[in-house]
């Protein structure tokens, strides 16, 4: 059966791009298809400025939001990386068949270092490496698959080449991945700043909507998305971004087709009305959801504790055959 991993990293409250993006798919494909393993990737929330409780807390909301949005225990491996030490071993081993140049031209870390030097901070040296464990998350389950939304598919293509380097130097050890997208909505970005993407760590609040935002919240930030200029309602991403964003959206949550409904479309203001309504209509039961969750701690931490157990007896015989092709003596 193909295994499927996939993650999902606590640096801020979760947004429509991660639902459209990725948990959409997992909930409703992917745990259906294939052994499936999802993560809340929380050694990766350490690479920039961070606050210890605030992590500890997203971490928390962002298993909840899973399971509320359709994860099944029972059918899929859910849980927490730092409960699974295997991940740190194993992006140690990966360091050494990576170099710092792939490193440096990772389109995300010179983005986010950007952003962190644009805040007056310094940038950690996990920010750099991060691919690196992503590379150890993905090989040391042996995944077949990876579904990430496109900004995570360069990642994903250096765990391939980490992979196919390490079989060749030290013998055949890890399962080669590749990345998966979803058809529509690989990509949703910022409704104040369409050609950025949607992203939950960003500083453009009104641009993210966010899953547990109330529905009027995301009314308003829906209404007031930026569009272009010109009134024509035109499926064009290069000249028209933010309409083109709206409509990915309403087709990503109605199951249309960009282009056909523009064309069912003469101003914004409908458009607008209709996509506020669809991305409501979409949240609704993951709210609903979410909030019975939460009225049921214990729960969530059985699923988080069970399923460390299942992801440490997955990952821990691929990790010590690493340590032993590589040649680092056997502990007796
Ligand atoms: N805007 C997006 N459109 C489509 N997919 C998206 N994903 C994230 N944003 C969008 C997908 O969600 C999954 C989990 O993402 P992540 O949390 O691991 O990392 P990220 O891609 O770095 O997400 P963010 O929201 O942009 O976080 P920050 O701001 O902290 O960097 C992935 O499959 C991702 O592709």
């Amino acid at each position: 059966m193909t295994r499927v991993f996939s993650g999902i990293k606590p640096t801020g409250h979760l947004t429509l791009g991660n639902y459209l993006g990725a948990m959409r798919q997992w909930a409703t494909v992917d745990q259906y298809r294939a052994d499936a393993l999802f993560c809340i990737v929380d050694l990766h929330a350490l690479t920039v400025d961070h606050d210890p409780a605030r992590v500890r807390r997203l971490s928390r909301q962002a298993a909840t939001l899973l399971l509320a949005s359709g994860l099944d225990p029972e059918r899929c491996t859910m849980f927490v990386q730092s409960h699974v030490d295997e991940h740190a071993r194993l992006s140690y081993l990966l360091e050494c068949v990576a170099t710092d140049g792939e490193m440096r031209r990772m389109i995300q870390y010179k983005e986010k270092a950007a952003r962190e030097r644009r805040r007056g901070g310094s940038v950690r040296l996990s920010l750099l490496t991060y691919p690196v464990l992503m590379a150890a998350d993905i090989l040391a389950y042996g995944a077949d698959e990876v579904p990430v939304g496109n900004d995570q598919t360069q990642h994903v293509e250096l765990a391939r080449d980490l992979a196919v380097r390490f079989n060749q130097r030290y013998g055949h050890t890890f399962v080669v991945p590749r990345a998966t997208n979803p058809a529509v909505a690989a990509r949703v970005m910022n409704l104040q700043d369409p050609v950025s993407k949607m992203g939950k760590s960003d500083d453009t609040g009104p641009g993210i909507v966010y899953l547990l935002d109330e529905p009027d919240v995301v009314r308003k930030k829906v209404m007031r998305a930026v569009t272009d200029s010109g009134s024509e309602v035109v499926y064009d991403r290069e000249s028209r971004p933010g309409l083109a964003n709206l409509l990915e959206i309403l087709a990503a949550c109605t199951g249309g087709e960009p282009a056909e409904l523009a064309a069912s479309y003469d101003g914004y203001g409908a458009l607008k009305r209709d996509t506020a309504d669809a991305v409501i209509e979409v949240l609704r039961p993951l709210r609903k959801r979410h909030q019975e969750l939460c009225a049921d701690p214990g729960h969530l931490e059985a699923v988080l504790r069970e399923g460390a157990e299942r992801a440490r007896g997955m990952a821990r015989p691929t990790v010590d055959a690493a340590y032993r092709a590589i040649g680092l003596l056997p502990a007796s």
